[in-house]
């Protein structure tokens, strides 16, 4: 039997995916492709996870997509099977998803890191694109996300020349969140996410939504859809509690969940 490509648990309301090619530096393979997208959705699905922490190991979150697995690939089987399309489903998990990066986030692992919501930094951490020493451009997302997230300068620099950055450097350019040492990174993962899935559900979801927008649609659209979505939390009774609670000088009791 094949030995699975990823270990899944859970801690409290947190559902933890962790990449486990060792040998491999967790690069990415269809294998850890189909198991790691079905964990997750799994996970968006399971009432009882609030939301979903991706790490890898202490040396490499993931070295990108396996080099050895594509000798085979052509222009014409690229296109017929449009590789790497099953990571549009990332884009359908609606609860919050954190990456959890410990050293090399590189390619494909770049990528992979920021579909996540947000990144996560072990002080270890180093980040590229370095496709282009393959005679390759990114193909998940490198040139829109890392453009988006660090602006079209350091997206080119990155994009052009494959060189790594790192952790500071990433915090610095606003692709992490936070820099963690790297001993406490995964504790400091699991906490946040236990975090956000102690708020109410219906605000994270609408939340993630409202700061995906951002990215989709105009600044007076963007404002709307998150004025309309402010409007509709009060009619959920975990807005009541909230307010209730802050009065009261009480931690709130969410019922959403
Ligand atoms: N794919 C497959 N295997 C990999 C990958 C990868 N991306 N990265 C590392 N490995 C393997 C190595 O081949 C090695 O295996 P083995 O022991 O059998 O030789 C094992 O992992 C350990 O790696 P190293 O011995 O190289 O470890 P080092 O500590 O010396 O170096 C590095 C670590 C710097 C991360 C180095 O492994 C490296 O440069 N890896 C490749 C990084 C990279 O280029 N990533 C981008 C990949 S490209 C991509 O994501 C998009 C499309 C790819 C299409 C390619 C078609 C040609």
């Amino acid at each position: 039997m094949t030995e699975p490509t990823i270990l899944t648990e859970t801690h409290g309301r947190v559902g933890l995916v962790r990449l486990n090619r060792p040998d491999a530096l967790n690069a990415i393979n269809a294998q850890l492709t189909r198991e790691l997208i079905a964990a997750v959705e799994a996970f968006d699905a399971d009432e009882a996870i609030g939301a979903i922490v991706i790490t890898g190991s202490e040396k490499a979150f993931a070295a990108g997509a396996d080099i050895k697995e594509m000798e085979a690939d052509s222009y014409l089987s690229n296109l017929i099977t449009n590789k790497f399309s099953p990571w549009d489903r990332m884009l359908s998990v609606r609860k919050p998803m954190i990456a959890a990066v410990s050293g090399y986030a590189l390619g494909g692992g770049c990528e992979l890191a920021m579909m996540c919501d947000f990144i996560l930094a072990g002080d270890n951490a180093r980040f590229g694109q370095p496709e282009i020493k393959l005679g390759l451009i990114p193909g998940m997302g490198g040139t829109q996300r890392l453009t988006r997230l660090i602006g079209t300068a350091k997206a080119m620099d990155m994009c052009l020349t494959g060189r790594m950055m790192d952790a500071v450097e990433a915090e610095r350019s606003g692709l992490v969140a936070r820099i963690v040492p790297a001993a406490e990174l995964l504790a400091e993962a699991l906490k946040t996410a236990e975090t956000i899935a102690s708020m109410s559900l219906p605000a994270v979801l609408l939340a993630k939504e409202a700061v995906h927008r951002c990215n989709e649609v105009g600044l007076s659209e963007g404002l709307l859809f998150e004025r309309r979505v402010f409007h509709s939390l009060f009619a959920l009774e975990d807005q009541k509690e909230g307010r209730a609670a802050f009065v009261e000088k009480r931690k709130p009791e969410f019922k959403n969940r």
